[in-house]
């Protein structure tokens, strides 16, 4: 199984390489170049309404024995379907975030050549630098990102899980396990709980998403978004979806900056310290035939404060085809195209991000 993972990983494509901004926004530019304006932002679409916002889940009660454990799983539902977000509180992982954190600040406070000792390579999206760049005259986000596939562990590129734990990339505060290790086995595993549940929500045996993701492709991206004067004008990640079935996120130094679609505005979510941001990726909506949504999103910028941010997206493995659970195909069919999985994914990597457009191509037009 796992010898076939590593032949898709192989040319799957890259990004063009394009200037590093990290550096571009240290030199305190008054006037950004222009492929990084962004003349369609809108403040008005930006909801002013704060008391919008994703519902906060509590890990703790979704335990069964818990006296509020059905209202809770009942909030865990109702989340998915209406939000595709929400915050998740005592969850248990919060040792390896907080190592995490210390890590990825340390990496994207290293000098230049020592990033970039950790640099893209061609046609290979691991690593220091951009994503999603196929042409040159597309825009740019005001960001930049490390990009690593942790799991399964047999296909880890050894450039950035060498051997030696000092020269191990993100790892320097534990030195009998990698921090990112640690961060990757905790995420995976809360990832498999919450898929358990929502498997339930759904009416279908507990194990019957969670055992797709056993042996899951993870990807971890940690991304950062310097200030920038004209933060008005430029976008740090451009509208998406997730193309994953989950994704857990971090909000490293708890600077806003994530807004997501509800009602055709974007609506600024305030993190709360500690918990994790959750969201449904595309690979969810399809295998759930719609039940849950996968929600554009997108990362803003600030005048003056850098925000960083960690993304652990989770993928089936990569022999499960990527359509809608037959159990939940109902009178009316399904809902979605069913793909190979590699297929999926080169339709992923070979496109620019785009809203939702990757879902509406796999929608089955009724
Ligand atoms: O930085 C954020 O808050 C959003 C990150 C994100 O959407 C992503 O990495 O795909």
């Amino acid at each position: 199984m796992e010898a076939k993972v590593a032949n898709t990983r192989k040319d799957l494509g890259g990004s063009l390489p394009v200037e590093n901004v990290q550096e571009l926004a240290s030199n305190n530019l008054k006037e950004i170049p222009h492929r990084y304006i962004r003349p369609e932002l809108n403040p008005d679409e930006v909801s002013v309404d704060e008391s919008l916002q994703i519902p906060v889940i509590d890990m703790s009660k979704l335990a069964t024995d818990h006296v509020d454990y059905q209202n809770e799983m009942a909030e865990l539902h109702q989340a998915c379907k209406e939000w595709g977000f929400f915050q998740l509180i005592n969850h248990g992982a919060t040792i390896a975030i907080e190592k995490m954190k210390v890590v990825v600040e340390d990496f994207f406070k290293l000098p230049l050549e020592q990033k970039m000792i950790y640099a893209q390579l061609p046609n290979d999206l691991e690593g220091y630098g951009q994503a999603f760049v196929i042409s040159e005259d597309q825009k740019l986000d005001w960001g930049g990102l490390l990009f690593l596939y942790s799991l399964p562990t047999s296909q880890r590129n050894m450039r950035f899980w060498p051997n030696n734990p000092k020269s191990q990339l993100l790892t320097f505060s534990n030195p009998s396990r990698s921090t990112l290790d640690e961060y990757s086995t905790e995420l995976h595993k809360l990832c498999l709980s919450l898929f358990n549940l929502m498997a339930m929500n759904l009416g279908l045996d507990a194990k019957k998403i969670s055992s797709l993701y056993e042996d899951c492709v993870q990807g971890i991206r940690v991304n950062y978004y310097p200030p920038c004067l004209q933060a008005d004008k430029v976008i740090g990640l451009a509208p998406h979806s997730d193309a994953t079935g989950l994704t857990l996120l971090v909000q490293v130094n708890e600077v806003q900056g994530l807004q997501i679609k509800k009602n055709s505005k974007w609506v600024p979510i305030k993190p709360i310290p500690g918990a994790i941001i959750i969201n449904i990726g595309d690979v969810m909506e399809i295998l759930s035939n719609g039940e849950y949504c996968s929600i554009e999103h997108r990362a803003v910028v600030l005048f003056q404060k850098e925000r960083l941010s960690v993304a652990a997206f989770h993928s089936p493995n990569i022999c499960v085809k990527i359509g809608p659970l037959p159990d939940l195909v109902k009178e009316n069919g399904a809902n979605y195209k069913t793909l190979r999985h590699e297929d999926f994914i080169r339709l992923v990597i070979s496109r620019k991000l785009d809203g939702k457009s990757l879902l509406r191509t796999m929608k089955i037009i009724k």
